[in-house]
């Protein structure tokens, strides 16, 4: 859908531009009084980066129903096309993580390029062995990388070998593994051999990481499996990478937890043990809720991004997380969830940006509690929607993503470019 972006933002600018720059400057002058220089915070506004999982521009489902939208795309170079609105307007998701074999093209060259023209990259392939492929000779009924049956193992392996060469070709850089293999009932399985045969399996794959790769191992406490999973929590996934060595690493889903669970703490401990490979950011009430970022528990995506901006503060060696959006928007417009979301993510970046690192240092050394939170306080209920804003706008995007997006009649312009069958059925993506 052919669309004038440049036209609508212009537009947009001469609309709102003047109200922006008030607030721009009056929260400069605000910053300036804390020592903080507008200025640089805008610059590392403008250099965050989160991905958009490809699975996530079509809508997506609950085990129950899916509520398919119009124009959804079809395929991959339609969900690139998709991923291109999304960066033209809020500049901060030049990445996309590829599910294979979702998105398998049968020229990756060309992919790359189709992808490239756009100003994207294909940073991470996902592999999938959670569910059966159309001729597969074995199932993944009862577990892929873990399976008891070693030509299942095999299988599964292969699967993430090829994901990898084809992530060569596409110019990726990481590879994440996430497996749905566990068991419903108790007894159901050894559960100690079981993690003995996933990590025999991700020994396999881990040889088989290309030069400068990192592999990612994804956690997940239940669901599809619902009484026990291998990968079950966030300890045995640093086992596991550690096992594997220097190259291996954890990858945080915010909905993989259990609900109450400390989030922030478990950043903490990854980074201070060298294994935080990365996101996948959502949001979440009760389980894997898969919703938008920061729509739930904004306070506590800012918390996890306070530990993200002291260790890079500190130096930490080796700190290196790579960002991600992993969300299910069975609701509302794909393309709208994953800018806001997107927004949200880089916001809580920014937000922690602001903390007085000196001050709270200052009143941990002298264990005031009160003092100490009211730093993160300020930070946190900062508005920066100014800065986000400007940042977008130095580099072509809208003042308001969402606002423009839907100006452009981008979707209703996609219904009559795309029709498509409606896809019955459910499915978590
Ligand atoms: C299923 O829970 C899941 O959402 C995992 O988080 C993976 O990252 C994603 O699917 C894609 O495989
Ligand atoms: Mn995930």
């Amino acid at each position: 859908m052919a669309v004038a972006w440049d036209e609508l933002i212009e537009r947009e600018w001469r609309r709102s531009g003047p109200a922006l720059q008030e607030d721009y400057d009056h929260l400069g002058r605000q910053l300036k009084r804390r020592g903080v220089d507008i200025a640089a915070i805008e610059a590392r506004a403008a250099a965050f980066v989160v991905a958009v999982p490809s699975w996530g521009v079509a809508t997506g489902g609950t085990r129950f129903a899916r509520f398919a939208g119009p124009g959804e795309p079809r395929n991959v170079f339609e969900k690139i096309d998709d991923c291109h609105v999304i960066n033209r307007l809020c500049c901060v998701t030049p990445d996309i993580s590829l599910h294979i074999p979702w998105d398998e093209p049968d020229d990756p060259a060309a992919l790359r390029s189709f992808a490239a023209v756009r100003g994207l990259t294909l940073g991470t392939t996902n592999s999938n062995t959670f569910e059966d492929q159309p001729g597969q000779a074995h199932s993944y009924k009862f577990g892929s990388l873990s399976h008891t049956e070693a030509a299942v193992r095999e299988q599964a392996i292969a699967h993430n070998l090829h994901c990898m060469t084809l992530g060569e070709r596409l110019g990726a850089r990481a590879h994440s593994v996430w497996i749905g293999d566990g068991g419903n009932f108790p007894g159901q399985q050894h559960v100690r051999r079981a993690l003995d045969r996933y990590l025999g399996s991700l020994h396999a794959i881990y040889d088989a990481l290309p030069p400068g790769w990192r592999l990612f191992i994804e956690h997940k406490l239940y669901e599809p499996a619902f009484y026990s999973t291998v990968l079950n929590d966030w300890g045995v996934s640093y086992h596991c990478a550690r096992e594997l060595g220097p190259r291996a690493f954890s990858l945080v889903d915010f909905g993989h937890h259990a609900p109450n669970v400390n989030i922030e703490m478990i950043v903490a401990r990854l980074i201070q043990f060298g294994k935080l490979g990365g996101f996948h950011f959502n949001d979440s009430q009760y389980g894997d809720d898969d919703l938008d970022a920061g729509s739930i528990k904004p306070f506590q995506l800012f918390l996890v991004f306070n530990e993200l901006v002291a260790a890079e503060a500190e130096g930490v060696a080796g700190f290196d997380p790579c960002y991600m959006l992993d969300q299910s928007h069975n609701v509302t417009d794909p393309l709208e969830s994953l800018m806001a979301s997107a927004v949200e993510v880089q916001r809580a970046y920014v937000q922690a940006c602001l903390v007085d690192r000196e001050a709270l240092d200052a009143y941990q050394e002298r264990n005031d509690a009160l003092m100490s939170l009211a730093t993160l306080k300020q930070a946190f209920t900062t508005d920066v929607a100014p800065i986000l804003a400007m940042a977008r706008r130095a580099r072509g995007g809208a003042i308001d993503p969402v606002a423009v997006y839907r100006e452009s009649r981008y979707r209703q312009g996609l219904a009559t470019e795309r029709p498509a069958p409606l896809r019955r059925g459910a499915g978590i993506v």
